[in-house]
C-alpha cells in the first residue's frame, strides 16, 4: 500500500468528526467491533461492555468477522451520505486482534481509498505494530495514557499480559508505559495524527494529566481527549466517584496551553455509526431489518 504524504493525511483531518470540532456535525463514523479481545487489565473496565477508554460502558457490541465488517460498510455507505470515518475502537483492544483489525481495514480501504482510517488502543503493542498500522493507510489513532509514573498506574491496571507474559502491578504498568511512549513517537514521527485519550480518575491521576499532556506536546500528538470516569458496573472502580464536568474543563482549560483540547468526545460504543451525537447502530445492528427499512 501507498504511504500517505503529511499534507494528504492532514487534509484528511478536517474530515474527521473526532480531531476536527468543524467537522463533527457535518461528517459522520463508523465504527466496528471487530476487536473483542484485551491484554491489560483496567480498573475502570469490567470487560463485559465496550472497551471503556474509547467507548461508553452498558452495552456490548456483537462482533463481526472483517468479512461482515466489510458487508457492514457498504450497507452503512449506502445509507449515510456523510460517512468519512471507519474506526476501530474495539469492544476490546484493537492491536490485541491485530488480524482482525488488519483484515477489515484492507478489505474495506481496497475499495474505498477516500476514507479515513482509525483505530484506538491502550498502546501495549503499539511499537509492534506501528509500522504495518501506517503501512495499511490509518492516519489516525488514539492512544489511552492515564499516567507516565508506574506507581499511579498500579493503582489504575490490575496486569498486562505481554508477549505471553502475565505481570501484576508496576512492573506491568512500566511496560505498558514505555510501549505506549515508544509508540506513539513512532507514529508521530512518520506523520500519524495521534490523538491521546486521559481518563481522569479523582485522588488518582488528576494531578498528574498535566504532566502527561507536556509529554505528549513532546513526543506531537495533535490532541488530548481528558474523559471523565464513568464507573462500570462490576468493575474495581464500580462505586468510585464520577469525575464531573467541571474538574475536567478546568483541567481542559489548564492543559490547552500545551495541545489542542478535544472538548466534544460522546465516548461513543465500539458499534457507533453516524454524526457523533446522534448513534444510529441499532438501524444497522440486523442485516434483514435495514434492507426492508
Ligand atoms: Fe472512533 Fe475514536 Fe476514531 Fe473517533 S470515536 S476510533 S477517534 S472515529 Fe470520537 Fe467517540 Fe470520543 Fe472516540 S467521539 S469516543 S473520540
Ligand atoms: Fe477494558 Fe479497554 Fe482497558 Fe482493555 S483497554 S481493559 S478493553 S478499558
Amino acid at each position: 500500500t501507498k504511504m500517505q504524504t503529511a499534507a494528504a493525511i492532514l487534509e484528511k483531518t478536517q474530515k474527521h468528526p473526532c480531531y476536527s470540532f468543524d467537522a463533527h456535525q457535518k461528517f459522520a463514523r463508523m465504527h466496528l467491533p471487530v476487536a473483542p479481545y484485551c491484554n491489560i487489565s483496567c480498573n475502570y473496565c469490567n470487560r463485559k461492555f465496550d472497551c471503556v477508554n474509547e467507548s461508553r460502558p452498558g452495552v456490548t457490541s456483537e462482533i463481526l468477522t472483517p468479512q461482515a465488517a466489510q458487508k457492514k460498510f457498504d450497507r452503512v455507505r449506502e445509507k449515510v451520505g456523510e460517512l468519512s470515518v471507519v474506526g476501530i475502537a474495539g469492544p476490546g483492544d484493537a492491536l490485541a486482534d491485530w488480524e482482525n483489525t488488519r483484515q477489515t481495514i484492507a478489505l474495506i480501504r481496497k475499495e474505498n481509498p477516500q476514507i479515513v482510517f482509525c483505530l484506538s488502543t491502550n498502546g501495549l503493542l503499539l511499537p509492534e505494530y506501528a509500522q504495518e498500522i501506517i503501512e495499511l493507510g490509518v492516519t489516525h489513532v488514539t492512544v489511552t495514557v492515564n499516567c507516565l509514573d508506574p506507581v499511579i498506574g498500579a493503582k489504575i491496571y490490575k496486569h498486562i499480559n505481554f508477549k505471553g507474559q502475565h505481570y501484576e502491578g508496576e512492573a506491568g504498568v512500566k511496560i505498558l508505559i514505555e510501549n505506549q511512549l515508544a509508540g506513539i513517537e513512532k507514529l508521530t514521527s512518520q506523520g500519524i495524527i495521534v490523538k491521546i485519550n486521559i481518563v481522569m480518575l479523582k485522588g488518582i491521576n488528576d494531578h498528574h494529566i498535566p504532566e502527561v499532556v507536556k509529554k505528549m506536546k513532546e513526543l506531537g500528538v495533535y490532541i488530548t481527549n481528558i474523559m471523565p470516569l464513568i464507573p462500570a458496573p462490576g468493575s474495581v472502580f464500580e462505586n468510585f466517584p464520577q469525575t464531573t464536568m467541571k474538574d475536567v474543563n478546568e483541567m481542559r482549560n489548564s492543559c490547552e496551553l500545551d495541545v489542542m483540547q478535544m472538548r466534544h468526545c460522546k465516548q461513543c460504543r465500539a458499534d457507533a455509526i453516524g454524526l457523533l451525537g446522534e448513534d444510529r447502530s441499532q438501524e444497522f445492528r440486523d442485516h434483514e431489518e435495514s434492507v426492508t427499512s
